[in-house]
């Protein structure tokens, strides 16, 4: 590239190179794999950011002349030759929060394994334990399969951005601190870093928060939490609703509305399992009314 940007693509398996950069072009969010040369040569100044140069048959990145080049946030491994390879005589480069055995010294660098999900089948997203989690300095807004940045990759605050083209969604982190984890809001389509826990995009009167604590889906109405079906057991009331795993469940009862005091449990923690479940009052009185209450252990 003469110029210009490269944003969120993927280049792998190429003869021989990835991809070159003259005159300050730029490749953000990419990945550059399993070439059989370079991942990227740099002519004459450019800019890399959040990209992964992995697993190519030369360098990760040569440099070949000087220029404003800036390397950051970008994992460079397992390239056959080097992985940050610079000609002699030229040395104007910088880089910052680098992951990469031969990356020289710098703010936020790393030597250390990048520890892949999966190296061996050219899976260079990062795996639970990377030290890139959470390591990059301010970068773009998504990553390279759209993801939203910066995710709390380790679910210790603050959010910051992840090294390379991925970011890591830890499915037990809350990034928005909106009460529903990022698996949860990334599994339904929901928004991991705008707090839309009142939102009630399906309109059936539980919002994304209830959903979430019911295990229902927030995108369709007919999946809500009620009381969705009641029959005769051997002259008890059964009834059923929508469960979860993962969720406890209580039953409450009045036998008279108009009684102020609180409901009375007639049983509490009732694992969930997915499903229907239902649930058999063992003694009933002549009336009463019934309320049951899902929540976390
Ligand atoms: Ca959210
Ligand atoms: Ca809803
Ligand atoms: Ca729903």
């Amino acid at each position: 590239m003469g110029g210009g940007i490269a944003r969120r693509c993927e280049i792998r398996a190429n003869r021989p190179c990835g991809g070159d950069i003259l005159n300050g072009g730029t490749f953000e969010n990419c990945v550059l794999a399993d070439n059989h040369a370079n991942g990227i040569t740099i002519w004459n100044g450019g800019l890399v950011r959040n990209c992964t140069i992995a697993g190519n048959g030369n360098a990760g990145i040569t440099v070949y002349a000087d220029g404003d080049i800036l390397i950051e946030n970008t994992v460079l491994w397992s390239n056959v030759l080097a992985d940050l390879y610079c000609q002699p005589g030229q040395t104007n480069y910088a880089t910052s929060h680098c992951c990469a055995r031969d990356v020289p010294a710098g703010v936020g660098n790393t030597t250390n394994d990048p520890v892949f999900a999966n190296l061996a089948a050219h899976d260079y997203r990062l795996a639970s334990g990377s030290p890139c989690i959470d390591a990059g300095t301010n970068g773009p807004v998504v990553d390279l399969e759209h993801v939203p940045r910066p995710l709390d990759g380790r679910a210790d605050r603050p959010c910051l951005w992840d090294m390379g083209a991925y970011e890591f969604l830890r499915a037990g982190a809350d990034t928005d601190g909106d009460g529903m984890t990022d698996g949860w809001e990334s599994t339904h389509g929901l928004d991991l870093v705008v707090q839309d826990h009142f939102e009630d995009p399906d309109h059936d009167g539980m919002d994304n928060e209830g959903e979430y604590v019911a295990g229902t889906d927030p995108w369709d109405a007919a999946s809500r939490f009620e009381v969705s079906g009641v029959r005769v057991q051997d002259g008890k009331p059964a009834f059923q609703f929508p469960a979860a795993p993962g969720r406890f469940y209580d039953v409450l009862y009045k036998d008279d509305l108009l009684d102020t005091n609180d409901w009375l449990a007639l049983t509490n923690d009732l694992p969930g399992s997915a499903g229907l479940m239902e649930w058999t009052d063992p003694l009933p009185a002549t009336q009463r009314f019934y309320k049951v209450q899902v929540r976390f252990p």
